[in-house]
């Protein structure tokens, strides 16, 4: 493959020398007219431009002199043959491998002359071309509207060959390459070469791989694409592609006629997307897949759920007579979704007789949104299902041409292909073009030539395909399964089709499209077209035709009677997460000695590793911590959390930039040794040959959106893991909106699905400006759903209330309760979303620290709490209150690290008459705790202190219910409650150091002061 591209300039160069040096070339044309792309086949058509130059007769090879090579390209190639019989280096590698492969072959081959060569060396360049550009001639687009300009490399003249070269044999060589070049034939008619190109590369589908860098895959390639003949079904497998066609076509043609006026994005126009996706996933499965995670959107989406993963027809059909209430099997009523959002999974018989299964990943109308989470996953599936090679799980997604085109996530998830931590052995995409995107016309929605040019910077082929021949989808599809299942990366199929329809049901395409729908409603459908097919080729008769008709649409109306009777139970899909209680019933007691033993574990390192300096303190000192069991600080008590849970069976990841250092360069999970560079994980080795991804901890790529969406579906697929993905800095998690927005806090009251990802974001006043300090908390609080106005039940082991709710939402600020927060998340039996405001500078805070006391899970220990937990929910004021303090005379609440800064004022200050309870759990609020606290102060005055903006942090999230929790004990009202903190801002911080310390110092001053506060 080398030379081919490395000399993709360089020959063209070399070309265009030649060429323009003389002079009978001169009047070559730029390219072909658009009407010569009926190109492929055999016939060629003499380019009108160039009719003038002179018409050699047809001569056999050996008869050839040295007179049609004019002096100076001839010189020009002298040249650079004797520069490189002396010295190989001093060419272009490209010429190189040429020299090397041709001179040898053409001096054992008698009668070979300089033209020859030089002729040669043309057609060459023109098999080259038709290998890089072919595509750009081949006959893509159904409606043929499609003006592409065809590249000049693509048109003979170029090589100085006329239609009178046609029947000349030529030389062509035997390569050591796959395809046209591999065969044992090197003297060939111009004609016999041309019709191959031709077939080959200009036919229903593009290949676009030239871009490839690896030569063993464009090898692959070339053997699939330049067969000796052209590629074709037998009368078996066009029945079943013809069946699987009608089914797809009738399945809208069904429920347009009996749901006229409902919005179901139908497929219309791109019908061989069914055909396609089926026969990839037989290919799929004879080639070892067992189990696929698919990702789409609205597009043909029902008729992929009916036809492909064969959700039972009756149930889609039930959702357009309005719908079922999901129900989970505990009784937890969502919000549901409109249907063409839902998901479903099921087990499919293939072709080959295999059983596979398929998942298809709800969605949020947020196009391509759900694309990493797909890819995630199916990650989390092959680590479960012990995949090593990543054979047996393959993700597939669907786009638009639109959107794959115009959204970012689709790069960030292509760009986590080939990360070792983050690859599925290759996604296959296939890009249901309809060459519009709502009423936007491609050359509006992108700057490139095609919609999937975006794949091309990961080395992905690419292949282009009309689908108004379906056969060819089928080809395409089947190739693509087949390149995923060989090279383990990602593949691209670009089904070129067209919206027979408007972009919904009810939308008028002709307003803004009125050409393309002229076209379109003279043009038969897909269906139609293959029946014609077959029918001249006398395959298949037109009573089979009907047969297959019949019996579709009889299974239709059959289904739609069975609406009627279908049970509410059925509601497949709507699932909670494999909650199997023999998994979470384990004890989650963490004993004092294993605290001690996996703590060792975790702080010590291999006697011959060399870790750099200040990397050996850190771990130093953490091992006096576990021995002394005192000071533990954040970071080892991450790792304990980590560490427990891991040794308790379960699966621990932690993705984000920069996650296995950590930003604040507290953490250290990895290390390296200073002489070797080699990386030593000290949670790898708890357990006797601990599975090297049991612990994973992985910096990521600089992605939000399409990583914390990978480790969103990686969460979703086994709940005994603990996921988390960790922001830079909080800020940077608004990168990733739409995930939180449309799948994290929403996602389980839309599809029923469960997840207890945990997101970590760094967050904290400490001077760093605007975009350093502020992780917006009020989004997440603002975006929860516990009522602000009703204290719900908060029934002895209070899991009701967290259950109830969308998310958690906590700002710890000791060491322990981090540690309990995490282990929380596994040792119950629901999943919940956990967003952690994690701290910055109380990473290394003196007084933030824990001991090892406070660690273990022993029940009846001090502090463990009705929850069955110690992770505390409020922390209660630090100086030995009683249960009545009544000369206390502030109560102030507070989250997060300001804690530490008030208790020190208040020291300093000797206000001993005030105290501060933390609300280390924000969301679901602490009613019965907060209660606690307030009749425990029956006098105080109560304020919220804190460190953010007013119209930022938890204060408009906590005013209403604290509100609520006073209201009900007869405390005062909603201005009752004060207020410390910053005033109102656009900007989240000051960028001025100086200002930031004289504002924190004053709201500090003011929460303890003994200044009233109004
Ligand atoms: C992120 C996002 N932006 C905008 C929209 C609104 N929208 C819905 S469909 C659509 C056009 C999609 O075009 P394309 O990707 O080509 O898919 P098609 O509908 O043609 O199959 C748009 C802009 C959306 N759903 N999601
Ligand atoms: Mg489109």
């Amino acid at each position: 493959m080398v030379w081919f591209r490395a000399g993709s300039n360089v020959t063209k160069l070399a070309v265009r020398r030649l060429l323009n040096q003389g002079p009978s070339y001169a009047t070559r044309t730029r390219s072909l007219p658009s009407q010569t792309r009926s190109f492929h086949s055999s016939l060629y058509r003499p380019n009108p431009q160039s009719s003038s130059a002179p018409i050699p007769r047809a001569v056999p090879l050996s008869k050839l002199t040295d007179s049609f090579l004019d002096g100076t390209s001839s010189v020009y190639l002298e040249e650079l043959q004797r520069a490189w019989e002396s010295d190989p280096a001093s060419v272009d590698e490209s010429w190189d491998n040429f020299f090397r492969n041709f001179v040898g072959q053409a001096a054992t081959s008698p009668g070979i002359s300089g033209q020859t060569i030089q002729e040669s060396m043309r057609l060459l360049l023109l098999v080259r071309a038709y290998q890089v550009n072919g595509h750009m001639k081949a006959n893509l687009d159904p409606l043929g509207l499609e003006q592409r300009e065809i590249p000049e490399d693509l048109d003979l003249a170029l090589y100085g060959f006329t239609e009178a070269d046609l029947d000349r044999e030529f030389f062509l060589g035997v390569w050591q390459m796959s395809g046209f070049m591999s065969e044992n034939r090197p003297v060939q008619t111009l004609r016999s070469i041309l019709t191959r190109l031709q077939q080959a590369y200009c036919g229903n589908i593009g290949f676009e791989y030239m871009h490839i860098a690896d030569r063993d895959k464009c090898n692959w390639l070339r053997e699939k694409i330049e067969t000796p003949t052209p590629w074709r079904y037998n009368r078996e497998r066009r029945e079943v592609i013809l069946d699987r066609l009608a089914w797809s076509t009738q399945f809208e043609n069904f429920l347009a006629t009996k749901w006229t006026t409902a919005k179901r994005f139908g497929l219309e126009g791109g019908e061989s997307l069914i055909p396609g996706m089926k026969e990839m996933f037989d290919r799929a499965a004879d080639l070892g897949v067992e189990s696929i995670v698919i990702g789409m959107s609205h597009r043909g989406r029902l008729n992929v759920l009916g036809n492909v993963v064969r959700k039972p027809l009756r149930q889609i059909f039930s959702e357009f007579s309005g719908g079922i209430r999901p129900v989970d099997e505990v009784g937890y009523t969502g919000t549901g979704d409109v249907k063409y959002h839902l998901g479903t999974s099921y087990d499919r018989p293939t072709r080959g007789g295999k059983k596979i299964h398929l998942s298809l990943v709800a969605n949020p109308s947020h196009l391509e949104a759900a694309d990493s989470v797909v890819v995630g996953k199916t990650r989390a599936k092959q680590y479960y299902s012990k995949d090593m090679d990543r054979t047996k799980n393959l993700g597939i997604l669907i786009h638009g041409d639109g959107s794959f085109a115009g959204q970012g996530v689709v790069y960030e998830t292509l760009h986590l292909s080939a990360l070792p931590n983050y690859t599925t052995g290759g996604t296959i995409h296939i890009v249901v073009n309809n060459q519009v995107a709502f009423t936007t016309d491609p050359r509006a929605g992108r700057s490139s030539q095609y919609c999937t040019d975006v794949a091309k910077a990961l080395s992905a082929p690419i292949f282009h395909v009309n689908g108004d021949d379906v056969e060819a989808v089928v080809h395409a599809c089947e190739l693509a399964a087949e390149w995923r299942q060989t090279f383990h990366s990602d593949v691209v199929v670009d089904l070129v089709c067209y919206r027979r329809f408007g972009h919904n049901e009810i939308d008028e395409p002709s307003f803004t499209q009125p050409k393309m729908y002229k076209v379109i409603k003279n043009h038969p459908s897909t269906l139609q077209i293959y029946h014609k097919k077959l029918l001249e080729c006398g395959e298949i008769s037109q009573q089979d035709i009907d047969m297959i008709q019949e019996k579709v649409n009889t299974i239709l109306n059959e289904s739609l009677l069975l609406v009627k009777i279908i049970c509410l139970r059925s509601v497949i899909g709507f699932r909670p997460i494999g909650l199997d209680s023999s998994l979470l019933s384990r004890s989650h007691v963490v004993k004092p000695e294993i605290l001690k033993t996996v703590g060792k574990a975790i702080s010590s390192l291999p006697e011959n590793f060399k870790p750099h300096r200040a990397v050996k303190k850190v771990y130093e000192q953490r091992a006096q911590m576990i021995e002394t069991g005192e000071g533990i600080d954040w970071a080892l008590a991450e790792a304990l959390a980590f560490a427990t849970l891991v040794v308790e069976g379960n699966h621990v990841r932690l993705s984000g930039q920069d996650v296995e250092r950590g930003t604040f360069s507290h953490r250290h999970s990895v290390l390296h040794d200073q002489e070797t560079g080699e990386e030593y994980c000290p949670l790898d080795h708890l357990v006797m040959n601990q599975d090297p991804e049991m612990f994973t901890v992985s910096n990521s790529s600089l992605s939000e959106f399409g990583v914390l969406g990978f480790e969103l579906g990686y969460s979703m697929e086994s709940p005994n893991s603990l996921v988390l993905w960790e922001a830079q800095f909080g800020d940077f998690a608004n990168g990733a909106q739409v995930i939180f927005d449309q799948f994290i806090s929403s996602g389980e009251a839309k599809w029923l699905r469960q997840t207890g990802l945990v997101v970590l974001l760094p967050h904290g006043y400490d001077g760093q400006g605007p975009e350093h300090s502020s992780a917006r908390l009020e989004r997440y609080l603002q975006m929860s759903d516990d009522n602000p106005y009703v204290i719900p039940d908060m029934e002895p082991t209070l899991r009701k209330q967290i259950q109830e709710c969308n998310w958690q939402i906590v700002n710890a600020t000791t060491p322990a309760n981090y540690f309990h927060v995490l282990r929380r998340q596994i040792h119950r039996d629901f999943r919940k979303p956990l967003i952690v405001m994690a701290p910055k500078n109380l990473l290394r805070h003196k007084d933030c620290k824990s001991n090892l006391s406070e660690f273990d899970d022993v029940q009846g220990h001090p502090g463990f709490d009705k929850q069955g937990t110690r992770f505390k929910r409020l922390i209660k004021d630090q100086n030995d209150h009683s249960d009545l303090e009544e000369g206390i005379r502030r109560l102030v609440l507070c989250s997060g690290k300001v804690y530490y800064e008030l208790d020190d004022e208040r020291k300093k200050v000797g206000a001993s008459d005030v105290a501060i309870c933390r609300v280390e759990q924000l969301c679901p609020f602490p009613y019965d705790l907060i209660q606690r606290e307030l009749k425990r102060y029956p006098n105080a005055e109560i304020v919220w202190c804190q460190e953010e903006a007013m119209n930022m942090g938890a204060f408009s999230y906590i005013t209403p219910r604290l509100w609520t929790a006073m209201r009900s004990l007869g405390r005062g009202d909603m201005e009752d409650i004060k207020y410390v903190g910053r005033g109102p801002s656009a900007a989240t911080a000051t960028g001025f150091y100086t200002f930031h310390v004289k504002e924190q110092a004053e709201l500090v001053q003011k929460a303890i002061g003994k200044e009233p506060i109004n």
